[in-house]
């Protein structure tokens, strides 16, 4: 965090990494924004996943599913219901850098998949992949709730990479994208009238004040979202009420900012067939199916090994 945090906050614009929005609060209210009614991707997804769940399982018939990003694995369960009435699967990797929400939901799981192998792995999946155990069957891996497109394209690209070195020949990974649409519907999505994204992303400065010993008011800044339609993506912000001057002790950093300027704390990258495809082909996998829901609201993407 240290070192990431120097070089966002020394950097033009002034920027923060999104890992740093999931603390235990942020975890939490990650949640509450899943069941917004503006907050339609989850939505989408979940009904997808529904959708096409037995159909997946019966085709491939994994013996394990890994599920990077995991969070809650709330939705995760339609697969996981289809693997046991299939009685294929083996074992579940939750993968996620919040310690607090891989606890809740394996605990929740344990208790609900008898029998399951369930693990638990908290870490960065740009570092950590490797502390994945060796597969036991064949492998399903998902990157759920449109996740990958919080970064940018050499991030995912690099990441596909390393996701695609722990496939076998038979081996798939499911991955949600949300798609670009309504200009309207999708800011809507990010400013939501309850406030609840606008603490989301307010609490980043939370986590870095209790990481790095820091003094930055949180209640003077406001939320900022917007899409950038050059770059197709939302663009989340903390714009600053009035001057700002915000102490890191244990970086020895003092941080000034002004209105109009602002901290730039997550991307959200939305995509279309076409994007999705090339992308996946630039990371050496392939695109074996799209499943898309009703107008296009969101999508997920099966791929394998080129
Ligand atoms: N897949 C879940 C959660 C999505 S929220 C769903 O669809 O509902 C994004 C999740 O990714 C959060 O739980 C967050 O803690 C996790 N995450 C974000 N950056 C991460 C990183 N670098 N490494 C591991 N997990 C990360
Ligand atoms: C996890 N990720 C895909 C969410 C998104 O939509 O980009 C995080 C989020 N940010 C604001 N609201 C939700």
């Amino acid at each position: 965090m240290a070192e990431d945090v120097r070089r966002g906050l020394t950097a033009t614009p002034k920027r923060l990494q999104p890992k740093y929005l999931y603390d235990e609060r942020g975890s939490d209210l990650f949640e509450q924004i899943t069941e917004l009614p503006e907050y339609y991707p989850m939505r989408e997804e979940g009904s997808l996943l529904n959708l096409i769940s037995p159909g997946l399982i019966a085709s491939m018939a994994p013996g394990e599913i890994v599920e990077l990003g995991s969070g809650s694995s709330t939705k995760t369960r339609a697969l996981l219901d289809a693997g046991r009435a299939n009685g294929c699967l083996r074992r579940y990797v939750a993968f996620d850098v919040s310690e607090s929400i891989v606890r809740l939901a394996i605990a929740e799981l344990l208790q609900r998949y008898n029998g399951l192998d369930v693990y638990g792995i908290v870490g960065d999946f740009h570092r950590h992949l490797d502390k994945i155990p060796g597969h036991t069957g064949r492998r399903l891996v998902l990157f759920l709730g449109g996740t990958l497109g919080n970064l940018y394209r050499e991030e995912r690209i690099d990441l596909l990479r390393q996701i695609g070195a722990l496939l076998a020949p038979d081996d798939r990974l499911l991955v949600g994208f949300d798609l670009v649409k309504d200009i309207p519907l999708i800011e809507a999505a990010y400013n939501d009238a309850q406030g609840v994204t606008a603490d989301f992303n307010r609490n980043m400065l939370n986590v870095i004040n209790n990481g790095l010993d820091g003094d930055f008011d949180p209640e003077a800044f406001e939320h900022y979202a917007y899409f950038n339609t050059q770059e197709s993506r939302i663009e989340m912000h903390l714009r600053p009420k009035s001057k700002q001057v915000a102490h890191l002790k244990k970086l020895g950093l003092t941080v000034e900012i002004e209105p109009p300027e602002t901290l730039w704390t997550e991307s959200s990258h939305k995509f279309t067939p076409d994007s999705v495809r090339e992308m996946l082909t630039a990371s050496g996998l392939s695109l074996r199916e799209w499943y898309a829901a009703p107008k296009d609201m969101f999508a997920l993407a099966l791929a394998g090994p080129a």
